[in-house]
């Protein structure tokens, strides 16, 4: 039995918001219920391996800052002791889930054959603590960005070899996400774009992406995964231009390709901000197109323009996240996937429960407060008796495809039609979520 890494807690729990205990959840009760259906069932929070187990704090200028056993080692006792240290935390949280890289998860031996024995090893011992703990996988990805021979992207690289080596590597890693019961499949294109124009036949690359996202839908199919397959969308970072960008780019790659009916998203807070979107819009703009799968809950610093990752702590903002969620029917077999990481200087590993406790009760929070203005009925009323002329004949015909535009000139010139402005109300509805939050 290895030392435990969270020594000081044995398990966070529901206190209520009066705790002063700082390991305890003042506001996710996992089991109350909401809207006919309990907390932890609307949530389905994950824990991720790469931001806990992998990062050590470095940042660009500075190396590793965390107090960890593992601090400095490498090989497969210390993916071991990754391992026993996830489970610890997850357990330790109470969380449903987690997810990871193929990459994350154990060290890259000489060959593929040889690294892809070492994933099988930990995915083996992932097996047997899912089976002791409960804790199940929301999803399981590629790592398809940090080796050198992807520094010209995966599937997009001018060098098929790379394509080829990328496709033996999503393989894998989608047969362990399958073996262990994944729920999903999430790709994330890091380096699926280009830092310069003059190196790049945008069109041939889309092209490849294509086929390797077919290639994907293809093997899901042939082995039997019934877990839902995601793209993230990210415009940048670590390339100049992704071509994931944000949702509605991705919709329009899924819709060139025939793929929307195979591909849902894992739509990322800090992702929409980068792409100078707002996660409200992303999520709204997945929920209108019957896109949404996933998400990645994390967030930004409005002083800075860059993925910082941090753990999200505002209520307001996952209030009419969830607001949206709801609207589109919950997440299903998504969940919320704390891709969030701690700051450089939060060096104790007990930093880990406080950030996943702020983060989980924010998410809780969030969620009591959509279900608050929603039950309250005005913004949706609102919004409903904003668009009620469309119910009626004029509209229904223009929808319908019955008018022309001849039509249209007929009609206003026959009848000296001159619209009436109404107003939008913006700041009255803005007061109400200020009731709710
Ligand atoms: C990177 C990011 C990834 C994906 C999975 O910004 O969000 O960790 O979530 O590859
Ligand atoms: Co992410």
């Amino acid at each position: 039995m290895p030392k435990p890494l969270f020594d000081q807690v044995d398990k966070v729990a529901y206190e209520g918001p009066e705790t002063d205990n700082s390991f305890a959840y003042r506001h996710y009760d996992p089991d109350r219920e909401v809207l006919g259906k309990a907390m932890k069932d609307h949530l389905r929070f994950a824990v991720c391996y790469w931001h806990n187990f992998v990062f050590l704090g470095q940042d660009m200028f500075g190396g590793d800052t965390f107090q960890r056993p593992w601090a400095g080692r490498e090989g497969m006792d210390v993916a071991r002791a990754k391992a026993a240290a996830a489970f610890e935390l997850c357990t330790k949280l109470d969380a449903p889930y987690f997810t990871f890289h193929d990459r994350d998860i154990a060290p890259e031996g000489d060959s593929l054959a040889e690294t892809n024995g070492f994933v099988d090893e930990i995915v083996a011992l992932f097996a047997t603590e899912m089976q002791r703990t409960g804790v199940k996988l929301l999803w399981g990805t590629a790592n398809l960005f940090s080796h050198p021979r992807y520094a010209a992207g995966a599937a997009t690289n001018p060098d098929p070899d790379v394509f080829a080596y990328a496709g033996a590597q999503v393989k894998k890693a989608m047969d362990v996400t399958y073996q262990l019961g994944g729920e999903n499949y999430v790709l994330w294109g890091g380096r699926e774009g280009y830092d310069t124009l003059l190196n790049t036949d945008l069109r041939r690359e889309t092209e490849q992406l294509g086929r390797f996202m077919q290639l994907v839908v293809d093997h899901k199919h042939k082995i039997g995964f019934e877990g839902t397959l995601l793209i993230e969308p990210k415009p940048m970072e670590p390339t100049k231009h992704q071509y994931d960008s944000d949702a509605a780019s991705v919709h329009a790659f899924l819709r060139k390709f025939g793929l929307e009916r195979e591909i849902a998203l894992n739509i990322e807070v800090n992702h929409a901000t980068l792409a100078g979107k707002s996660f409200v819009h992303e999520l709204a703009y997945a929920v209108a197109n019957d896109l949404l799968g996933s998400v990645d809950v994390n967030r930004g610093d409005p002083q800075n323009g860059w993925d910082t990752d941090q753990f999200p702590n505002s209520a307001e903002e996952l209030t009419l996240a969830f607001v949206e969620i709801l609207r589109g029917g919950g997440l299903g077999a998504g969940g919320c996937n704390f891709d969030a990481k701690l700051r450089r200087q939060s060096i104790d590993p007990h930093d880990l429960l406080h950030a996943h406790i702020g983060g989980v009760d924010t998410l809780a929070r969030g969620l009591v407060q959509a279900v608050r203005l929603i039950e309250e009925g005005a913004v949706d009323r609102f919004r409903e008796e904003r668009y009620a002329r469309w119910t009626e004949p004029l509209g229904r015909d223009i929808l319908a495809g019955k008018k022309s535009l001849e039509d249209l000139a007929a009609w206003v010139l026959e009848t000296n039609l001159e619209p009436t402005p109404v107003s939008g109300r913006q700041e009255m509805l803005e007061n109400l979520v200020n009731r709710v939050v």
